[in-house]
């Protein structure tokens, strides 16, 4: 139906116009646009303070954080990652001239299952790269167990998780490495960018380097690295959206629950298990479309779309059934059945912070 109003899988939030004009009479005056300026620190700054962690490094954004953040590491031979996410993980891992090797994940939440990661290491796996699916923390405590028992390294894809929090404490010192996007389709943006966050001062400070091709100074270059830098204009937009955060995670929060109450009970419609115990910032709203509900997951999609409302079907396909990956030994659809399972019959509906009640009250009457 034409006139009806569009609505997206997600809507970014976007600074007051006004300040953010302020900001930019500062860079007219001052010229200085990239590599380290007064604004990109500031904001590494505040995000520390506000991320409660020592130790971060900004990126221009989360692919280019994942591709530096492997390279740091050294890492040779093979690194088990997920089937079920977006891209960006397994081609990071392909970048690096590694070899992805897909596990199975947990139906009930789309994280990667530790169980299936453990019956899938050997001497070549030199990491693992879990991703916390929609903000939803893996395992961890299993996670770290495999870290130490096996040696190997662990590099968390954060991309969903900022400010996602057990106890007050951030999820993103576990591991060795944990990395964020800051995309504008992500509950915290800088249009794009990204961030890579460590318990280890020596790792972030190679990073910090990393990001601007390895130049420790004008005549001294420390390893190869890439130009991973964020420009003065995205970093003044972060530190103003950081003002906001928290009224427009609470307002995501209540279109979440909205959601959840509208959809309560609807047979064949089923949530994904959100680990009670953390503080989350509600970017997502996946259903789980079963065998029971009158629609198939797709028959759903098209109809919601026929009304002018874009949900996506995160993670569908999955990255083991992609061209570039179906080939590797561990991407067969046999041996990843759970993920094949989710990935056929997840769908994400809108959600964002200024999605109105009536929004979500006419997707939901569809759904229903
Ligand atoms: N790891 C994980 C687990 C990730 O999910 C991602 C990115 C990464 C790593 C890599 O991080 P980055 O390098 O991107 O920082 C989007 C995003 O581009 C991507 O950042 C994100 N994950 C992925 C899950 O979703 P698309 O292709 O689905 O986005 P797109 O452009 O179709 O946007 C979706 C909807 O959002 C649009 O229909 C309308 C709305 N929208 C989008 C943009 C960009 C707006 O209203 N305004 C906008 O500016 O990939």
């Amino acid at each position: 139906m034409k006139d009806e109003k569009e609505l997206y899988v997600t809507r970014p939030d976007l600074p007051d116009f006004g300040l953010y004009a302020e900001k930019l009479k500062q860079i007219w005056e001052n010229k200085i646009l990239t590599n380290n300026g007064p604004l990109h620190q500031e904001f590494e700054s505040k995000l520390k303070a506000h991320l409660g962690v020592d130790h971060l490094s900004v990126y221009s954004n989360g692919t280019i954080a994942l591709l530096a953040a492997l390279k740091a590491l050294d890492l040779k031979g093979k690194v088990i990652t997920t089937p079920f996410s977006f891209v960006a993980t397994a081609h990071s891992i392909l970048w690096n001239n590694l070899e992805p090797v897909f596990a199975d994940i947990d139906p009930k939440t789309g994280n990667l299952d530790p169980e299936s990661v453990k019956k899938l290491i050997t001497s070549d796996t030199s990491a693992i790269m879990p991703v916390h699916v929609y903000g939803n923390p893996c395992d961890l405590e299993a996670f770290e167990k495999i870290r130490k028992e096996y040696g190997v390294k662990l590099i968390y894809d954060a991309a969903h998780c900022f400010d996602v929090k057990l106890k007050d404490k951030s999820i993103l010192l576990e591991g060795d490495l944990s990395i964020l996007s800051f995309h504008a389709t992500k509950a915290f943006n800088s249009i794009e960018g990204g961030a890579i966050v460590s318990k280890d001062p020596a790792l972030i400070e190679k990073l910090n380097l990393f990001k601007n091709f390895g130049f420790r100074n004008e005549l001294e270059i420390d390893g190869y690295g890439i130009n991973g830098k964020l420009n003065e204009f995205q970093a003044a937009f972060g530190i103003l959206q950081l003002d906001n955060l928290s009224n427009n995670i609470q307002k995501r929060k209540i279109c979440f629950e909205y959601y959840k109450e509208l959809l309560a009970g609807v047979k064949g419609i089923e949530f994904i298990d959100f680990t009670p115990s953390y503080s989350y910032n509600y970017s997502y709203f996946p259903i789980i479309v079963k065998d029971d509900y009158k629609l198939t997951r797709d028959g759903l999609y098209d109809r919601l779309k026929a009304h002018s409302i874009f949900s996506r079907r995160y993670f569908f396909p999955l990255i083991s059934n992609l061209n570039i990956y179906k080939d590797f030994p561990s991407a067969s659809p046999e041996l990843l059945t759970n993920a094949n399972y989710l990935g056929d019959r997840i769908l994400t509906l809108p959600l964002y912070s200024e999605l109105s009640r009536e929004d979500i009250e006419r997707i939901c009457k569809l759904v229903v």
